[in-house]
């Protein structure tokens, strides 16, 4: 079947996009065996990718972006909405007329001399009440094979668009038109007209400019939280940036944890944890996105819609994350990373010490001097399913009912180690005050404390406000079968700057408290942020070094007042639309830990 078969909304969708991009060619493209094959086979004629030994790394390749594409570009990312407001303030607004105009600019005659490739695919198994179904048109064979990695690509999804399912309408161009014998770059982009475009009352999506995977595998960030938490809203569902983790315990019984972490803070080393406490046990769910709804028992339900990692390489290594070393130890593209004179791959942070002769993201022999020899945002893509420890129900239809929800960021002091919420309001009130210093994932400086609630700053489709709100309204429909609230934080430094705690396979000993927690077996002590584990009551046996009670929960009145003023700063920016009946949630809370301790 081509796309001749298409139904006529289909067909004509597509051909009103072919006017204006004026592509060369029109590919249907089912992520199929031969066609990537062949993708492949061009893109490496082209010198997009190199192929690495395939002794070594088998059916794996090495992108190396244009050096000013390698990141999410948040000042270019946009909600054009009638009305601002309905963006809010955390979002960048553009009037959506003006915008079109501004793209249909951009867009006229930007895929002449390329290829487009059309790609059905579905965020959530096909047929399942979570699925979302959608068309991403792009002129970037990168962009094609790397979506049949990250989402399902394929004929079940055109099957279902052609059966007039609906579909999210994605348009993607790398904004580098071919004239007629003009040779291409390995990395066509064009950085200073990038604009990564949403159009909620259409679920529309225009990306142009960029080739990086945030801004242009658009099922992900695009579709899956900014398009899909505004579905959510009016649906009464939850669209999050959540990793979902599965944890048996030494009496075998098992729970379903989702945690929210900002980009580069350490989701898919959670997700993929190796538990250092004899007994337990973790499966992977899924790294980045959750999509969770009431089910027909009214506990709420998590599914992964992805299909798979589009992970950061640099700090991976055998020793904090072995799982995700198996699982891209073959038929992986990686982007930004070095490369080893006997063609293998190599980031910062990796077991073995930078072997000589080695090539760095930009080509040149490394020299470190000048810099680290992958970028600091290089990644992996790659399917889940070559995850080791992936759990059988990552497919199921029908997801896995949350017992907990864990806030997280990258906080040096002020937050604790972990803490449970005195209550969902409580709680949506620490996700929606949560901050964390800023990563390489996105534009801009690195390791600024900023507020980025629910880790949705860059990902949420409408106004923060009415987010939150949205959050109180699912947890009160939930009731008492709503998951408990955490939040962790394993970034606390000491007076030299080193880190308190050791992280990866030892945040078992945490997930083990929250077990505890909510089987009634741990008491724990009030805190400003909550409950946390009493003196003696987190597993701290066998620890090299056990740090302090102090060192992981401690903070000082100062410390919690400066805290609670910045929180109530931020959320008075989200007013009118910010429930202020969290106000008097967060002063209640404060007022309990004052009384306790
Ligand atoms: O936005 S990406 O999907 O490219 C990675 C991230 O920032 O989480
Ligand atoms: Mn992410």
């Amino acid at each position: 079947m081509g796309i001749a078969d298409a139904n006529q909304d289909v067909q004509r969708w597509i051909d009103e996009w072919v006017r204006v991009l004026e592509p060369a060619r029109v590919e249907l493209y089912l992520g199929e065996r031969e066609e990537t094959d062949r993708l492949i086979d061009g893109l490496i004629a082209q010198g997009t990718l190199r192929p690495l030994d395939p002794s070594r790394r088998p059916r794996s390749y090495v992108a190396a972006s244009d050096p000013r594409d390698v990141a999410r570009l948040e000042s270019r990312t946009v909600i054009s909405t009638d009305d601002p407001d309905d963006a809010g303030p955390t979002n960048h607004w553009q009037d959506p007329t003006a915008m079109r105009e501004r793209l249909g600019k951009l867009f006229a005659g930007s895929m002449r001399g390329r290829t487009m490739y059309v790609i059905p695919f579905a965020m959530g198994v096909v047929g399942s009440p979570f699925a979302v179904y959608a068309i991403e048109l792009t002129d970037s064979a990168y962009v094609a094979v790397s979506m049949a990695k990250m989402a399902r690509v394929g004929r079940a999804a055109w099957d279902a668009i052609l059966g007039g399912a609906p579909f999210v309408p994605a348009v993607h161009s790398v904004g580098a038109p071919l004239a007629p014998s003009q040779r291409d770059v390995a990395w066509p982009c064009d950085p200073d007209n990038t604009w990564i475009a949403h159009f909620p009352a259409t679920s529309e999506i225009w990306s142009y400019g960029s080739g990086y995977g945030g801004n242009a595998l658009l099922g992900k960030k695009c579709l899956a939280l900014r398009i899909a938490s505004v579905h959510a809203r009016e649906e009464g569902w939850l669209a999050e940036h959540m990793l979902i983790l599965k944890l048996t315990s030494p009496e075998q019984r098992t729970y379903y944890i989702a945690a929210a972490f900002p980009s580069a803070c350490g989701k898919t080393n959670l997700a993929m944890l190796q538990p250092s406490v004899p007994g337990w046990r973790a499966e992977t769910i899924g790294d980045d996105i959750a999509w969770i709804r009431p089910g027909p028992d009214g506990r709420l339900r998590a599914v992964n819609p992805e299909y798979g990692f589009f992970g950061v390489a640099p700090g991976t290594s055998r020793r904090t994350n072995p799982v995700a070393m198996a699982t891209i130890s073959h038929d992986t593209i990686f982007t930004n990373v070095a490369v080893t004179p006997d063609g293998d791959v190599w980031w910062e942070g990796m077991d073995e010490p930078a072997p000589s002769g080695l090539i760095t993201w930009r080509g040149e022999p490394y020299d470190p001097a000048k810099g680290p020899a992958a970028h600091p945002n290089a990644r992996f893509t790659v399917e889940a399913r070559q995850c080791p420890t992936i759990a059988p129900e990552w497919e199921d239809p029908n997801g896995v009912p949350l017992d907990a929800i864990v806030f997280g960021g990258r906080r040096r002091d002020t937050v604790p180690l972990v803490a449970e919420a005195r209550s969902w309001e409580h709680g949506v009130w620490l996700g929606a005050t949560m901050a964390s210093e800023t990563t390489a994932a996105a534009e801009g400086s690195v390791g600024r404390v900023r507020r980025d609630p629910f880790a949705m700053l860059p990902f949420c489709g409408y106004h923060m406000g009415d987010y939150v709100a949205h959050w109180l309204e699912v947890g009160a429909r939930a009731g008492a079968k709503a998951p408990r609230l955490y939040v962790v934080n394993w970034f606390r430094r000491d007076d030299e700057g080193a880190f308190v705690w050791p992280g990866y396979g030892e945040n078992a000993r945490v997930l083990a408290w929250i077990v505890d927690r909510l089987e009634g077996r741990a008491q724990g002590v009030s805190h400003p942020y909550g409950t946390v584990p009493a003196p003696g009551e987190l597993d701290l046996a066998g620890m090299a070094e056990a740090p302090s009670w102090d060192a992981l929960f401690g903070i000082g009145d100062e410390e919690w007042s400066r805290e609670l003023e910045d929180a109530r700063a931020f959320v008075a920016t989200l007013a009118p639309r910010f429930p202020a009946s969290l106000l008097d949630v967060a002063e209640a809370a404060d007022r309990a830990a004052d009384t306790d301790r």
